[in-house]
C-alpha cells in the first residue's frame, strides 16, 4: 500500500528535523503542510524535500488553520497516487513507530485511529488536559453516535477511498473540531473503523497551538452536528 503522511506544521522548527527522519524510517512518503511559520519551519522542510524524494512541502501564505491544512495535505497525497493517508502531529505526541501497526490494521479497516482510549492505549497528559479530552470524547460519542473510543485523535490513517467518499467539502470547522466533523461524515458512509492503541506523550519541544477558544468552538461544532443528526440532515 502506498502511504503518505500529512504533517501539518506551525512553528515546529525544533521538531521537524527530528520528526522527518523518524517518519522516513517507516514505509511512507511525507507531505509537510506549513503555514508560513515565522520560525522558519517551512525552509527546514523545503531543504529536506530537496535532498529526499519521499518528502514534499505545501507552503501556505499564513496560519490558515489545522482543518484546511489537513485538506491541502489530502489533496496533495491523492493527486500523487497515495492509497492511504496518515495524519500525525509534528510534536512527537504521536510516535511514528505506530505507523506500521496502523498500516497493518488498514488491511481490514477503512479508517484507523491511533487511539489513546482503546485498551492498551495511554495518555501522558496532565490531569486538566486529560479531563478535557475525556469529556470532549464522551460528549462527541454520545451526541453524534460515533463508535470509536478516541474520536478527537489527530493520529489517523484514512484509506484513499475513505477520503474520496467522505463529503469533506461539507466540513465547516477548521481547528481541532475538524477531526470530530471529519469522523462524523466519514462514519456516515458506512466505513469500517479500527483503533490501534498508542502511548500518547505530551509535547516536549515547541509550544501548543491549541487555544481556550478551541474548546468553545469544539462544543459549537458538536452542537451544530447534533442538531443536524436530530433533524436527519447529517
Ligand atoms: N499548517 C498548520 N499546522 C497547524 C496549525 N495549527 C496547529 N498545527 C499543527 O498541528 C499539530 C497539532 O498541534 P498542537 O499545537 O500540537 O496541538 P495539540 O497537540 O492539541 O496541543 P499540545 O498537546 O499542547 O501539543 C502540530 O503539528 C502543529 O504544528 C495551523 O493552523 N496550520
Ligand atoms: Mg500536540
Amino acid at each position: 500500500m502506498r502511504v503518505t503522511v500529512v504533517l501539518p506544521t506551525y512553528n515546529e522548527a525544533e521538531n521537524v528535523p527530528l520528526m522527518l527522519p523518524a517518519l522516513l524510517e517507516q514505509p511512507v512518503s511525507v507531505v509537510v503542510v506549513d503555514d508560513n511559520s515565522p520560525d522558519g519551519t517551512g525552509d527546514i522542510a523545503e531543504a529536506w524535500a530537496r535532498r529526499e524524494p519521499r518528502v514534499a512541502v505545501v507552503r501556505r501564505a499564513g496560519k490558515l488553520g489545522l482543518g484546511t491544512a489537513y485538506v491541502a495535505g489530502f489533496n496533495h497525497a491523492l493527486a500523487h497516487g497515495a492509497e492511504a493517508v496518515i495524519t500525525i502531529d509534528a510534536d512527537f505526541s504521536h510516535n511514528p513507530r505506530y505507523i506500521t501497526p496502523m498500516i497493518a490494521a488498514a488491511e481490514h479497516a477503512d479508517l484507523v485511529i491511533g487511539s489513546r482510549y482503546v485498551k492498551g492505549g495511554r495518555v501522558g497528559y496532565p490531569f486538566h488536559r486529560r479531563f478535557l479530552s475525556r469529556t470532549a470524547n464522551f460528549v462527541a460519542r454520545t451526541a453524534l453516535g460515533l463508535t470509536p473510543l478516541d474520536c478527537t485523535a489527530g493520529f489517523r490513517l484514512y484509506r484513499a477511498e475513505t477520503l474520496r467518499k467522505t463529503p469533506i467539502d461539507r466540513i465547516r470547522s477548521n481547528g481541532y473540531s475538524f477531526l470530530v466533523e471529519m469522523l462524523t461524515y466519514a462514519q456516515r458512509t458506512g466505513i469500517r473503523v479500527a483503533e490501534v492503541p498508542i502511548d500518547f506523550v505530551d509535547r516536549a519541544r515547541g509550544v501548543s497551538k491549541i487555544s481556550s477558544a478551541e474548546i468553545g468552538k469544539g462544543m459549537g461544532t458538536v452542537g451544530r452536528l447534533f442538531l443536524r443528526r436530530l433533524t436527519g440532515r447529517l
